[in-house]
């Protein structure tokens, strides 16, 4: 297993603002299924067909059904220790923001507070008209969801096309430009906007380390890559940064 580097640790002593950006991999440690990779959701289902408008609008059956049965794992599944370290950091810093593209909310549950959400949220719906917030639990026995404008309710994330909620990626531009040291962890750096943020940290002067089972496209331009499972990784960064150095 990959050794921590005193450098990281250092670092970590010596600034105050921290930011930490995750994907689906740091939730795949609690049972969730990542999006790409083997064993991932799009080996067995179109992205376009179930994270799309279009594809919505084609079968909103399918797309429910798949939202429902994802909602159900999320209820049966509980935080990790790479959850609950990010947790954990958060009270170590100064200024400290977790931005991630996971939908699941498995960061609030560990007691993350300053988190933004650039996906949305899975316990959330929305009208896809006038974008009226519907309640958490949807009820498809009797059809599917419609709201009082007569549009039709559909769960609050972001799919491919569509843009990002505006003042969640306004926070997370701006956060990433200040902070100090800038974590990536667990995604596969493919999706935009989320996956220029590293670059942006460390055009801003930003140290940036990957914590990733595997490379991505980023892995060449971060300061520093961690190869290995969040859940084993960060739990051994806290207890190296938590070590008393007197
Ligand atoms: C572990 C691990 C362990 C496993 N420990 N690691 C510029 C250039 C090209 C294209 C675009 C562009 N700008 C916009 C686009 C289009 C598009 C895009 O990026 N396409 C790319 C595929 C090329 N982006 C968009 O459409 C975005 N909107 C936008 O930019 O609006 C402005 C605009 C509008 C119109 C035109 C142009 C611009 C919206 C993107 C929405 C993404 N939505 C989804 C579904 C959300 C809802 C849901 O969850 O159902 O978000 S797709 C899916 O991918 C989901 C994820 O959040 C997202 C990222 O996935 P992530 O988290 O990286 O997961 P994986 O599975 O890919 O990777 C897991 C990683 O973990 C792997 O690397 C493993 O190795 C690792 N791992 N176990 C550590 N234990
Ligand atoms: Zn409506």
């Amino acid at each position: 297993m990959c050794q921590i580097p005193d450098e990281l640790i250092k670092r970590m002593r010596n600034i105050r603002r921290l930011v930490i950006s995750t994907g689906a991999g740091v939730s795949a440690e609690s049972g969730v299924p990542t999006f790409r990779g083997d064993g991932g959701v799009w080996d067995k289902m179109s992205p376009h067909e179930m994270a799309s408008v279009d594809g919505f609008m084609k079968n909103p059956e399918l797309v429910w059904q798949w939202y429902q049965h994802r909602l159900e794992i999320r209820d049966n599944v509980k935080p990790n220790r790479g959850h609950e370290v990010i947790a954990e950091l958060e009270k170590r810093f100064d200024y400290f923001t977790l931005i991630t593209q996971n939908i699941d909310g498995l960061h609030t549950v560990a007691g993350s507070i300053n988190v933004l959400e650039l996906h949305g949220n899975i316990t959330r719906n929305k009208c896809l008209d006038c974008q009226e917030m519907y309640e958490p639990e949807i009820d498809l026995s009797d059809g599917l969801p419609y709201c009082e404008c007569g549009g039709m309710i559909r769960p609050d994330v972001v799919w491919f096309g569509e843009s990002l909620p505006e003042t969640v990626l306004e926070k997370a531009f701006t956060d990433t430009e200040a902070s100090e040291l800038f974590i990536s962890v667990g995604t596969s750096a493919i999706v935009q906007p989320a996956a220029s943020l590293p670059l942006m940290a460390s055009r801003s002067g930003a140290y940036v380390v990957e914590i990733n089972l595997e490379s991505t496209p980023m892995t060449a331009s971060v300061d520093l890559f961690l190869q290995g499972k969040s859940g084993e990784l960060l739990p051994r960064i806290l207890d190296e940064f938590s070590k008393n150095t007197d």
